[in-house]
């Protein structure tokens, strides 16, 4: 190759035109990219005020209704996936609202989706013919092809954020959906039927598993929320973490959903965490308390119900005013199952 270098340039551009016309690419112009040193990603921190979510969201509840809509939702899009209804690379957060009154109609798919209660108490998620009444913080799950329709009788407006594994399903291209004939399914057991069953350390002496997904489908605050104060008393505090727990499938101690790894966190006032990053870009919510993160080069001041997104192994440290409580999502869960995952503690 006794050349010059502008010679070679040109002959392999031309090169590379020809061979594109027959699906061919160089490997060696992108292989940085596609084999990166550490992860790249294109998701960028985000941090969505509630106050700013919560007018936009009332205001569509007055153009159309949740019958009409089926799911009257506002997707969070991060803005580095313009147009692809994504909060992280791999999953999909939106905040919904629901009427008094209003009922959205039973359907199911194979996404697996979380509800996480922000305002309002005493509408009702029905999944798999049992009723689950919403208070704020508490944790709902929607395992891949249950039906669930979502009503409310109450006189206030409620408000939940959706957390779906959308874009993992994308990648497979395997979404189905289908719609029940009627707007609410038959209820087939009393609500707290399954907390009962499922959520009292133990399990019905001949339970089978029906699904990778805890059969635990709701998990209210007021526990989790006692969990973390005692562990709070009892336990040293992680540098980083505060006192974190995860979400689990009783059944297997594993998480509680097989695409979404759920947590929640208890920061003690005047918290200073170490900064922490992982590869599971994490969607989180405020539930109590105030505090700040510093997420990569960004700081995020947030209150209850304000949600902020961090990239895969970009470092976040958390710091509070006062005792706080933090609720999270990721694909931690896929990427363990997949031998990916990795954290550290620069
Ligand atoms: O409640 O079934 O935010 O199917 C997006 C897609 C909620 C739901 C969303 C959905 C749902």
């Amino acid at each position: 190759m006794n050349m010059p270098a502008e010679n070679i340039a040109r002959l392999r551009e031309s090169f590379y035109k020809r061979i594109s016309s027959r699906h061919l690419k160089p490997l060696w112009e992108v292989l940085h990219s596609l084999v990166p040193e550490c992860p790249q990603p294109k998701c960028v921190p985000v941090l969505w005020k509630y106050a700013d979510l919560r007018g936009p969201l009332l205001e569509a509840g007055e153009l159309i209704s949740a019958k009409e809509a089926t799911r009257r939702v506002l997707i969070l899009e991060n803005p580095a996936f313009a147009g692809e209804s994504k909060i992280t690379n791999s999953l999909y957060a939106g905040v919904q609202l629901l009427n008094p009154g209003e009922v959205a109609p039973a359907h199911r798919h194979t996404q697996s989706a979380l509800r996480f209660v922000l305002e309002g108490a005493g509408a009702f998620t029905a999944v798999d013919g049992e009723r689950a009444y919403m208070q704020p913080g508490d944790l709902i799950l929607t395992p891949s092809w249950t039906y669930h329709d979502h009503g409310s009788e109450i006189a206030e407006p409620v408000m939940w954020l959706d957390g779906l594994d959308i874009p993992i399903l994308q990648l497979f291209d395997a979404g189905f959906c289908e719609n029940l004939a009627e707007d609410q399914q038959q209820l087939a057991r009393p609500a707290g039927d399954a907390l009962a069953r499922y959520g009292a350390n133990m399990l019905p002496v001949d339970y089978k598993p029906k699904s990778l997904t805890s059969p635990v489908f709701a998990y209210p605050y007021a526990r989790s929320r006692e969990a973390l104060e005692k562990l709070s008393k009892g336990s040293p505090v992680d540098a980083c973490h505060g006192f974190k727990m995860r979400f689990i499938n009783p059944a297997t101690g594993g998480h509680a959903m097989p695409t979404i790894a759920t947590f929640m966190q208890l920061l003690p006032k005047g918290f200073r965490g170490n900064a922490y990053r992982s590869t599971d870009a994490t969607v989180f919510v405020g539930v109590e308390g105030k505090g700040r993160s510093r997420v990569g080069d960004q700081t995020f001041e947030w209150g209850p119900r304000d949600i902020f997104v961090v990239p895969s192994w970009m470092p976040c440290t958390h710091e509070t005013d006062e005792t706080s409580v933090l609720f999270s999502y990721s694909d931690r869960v896929v990427q363990e199952q997949l031998g990916l995952w990795r954290e550290s503690r620069p």
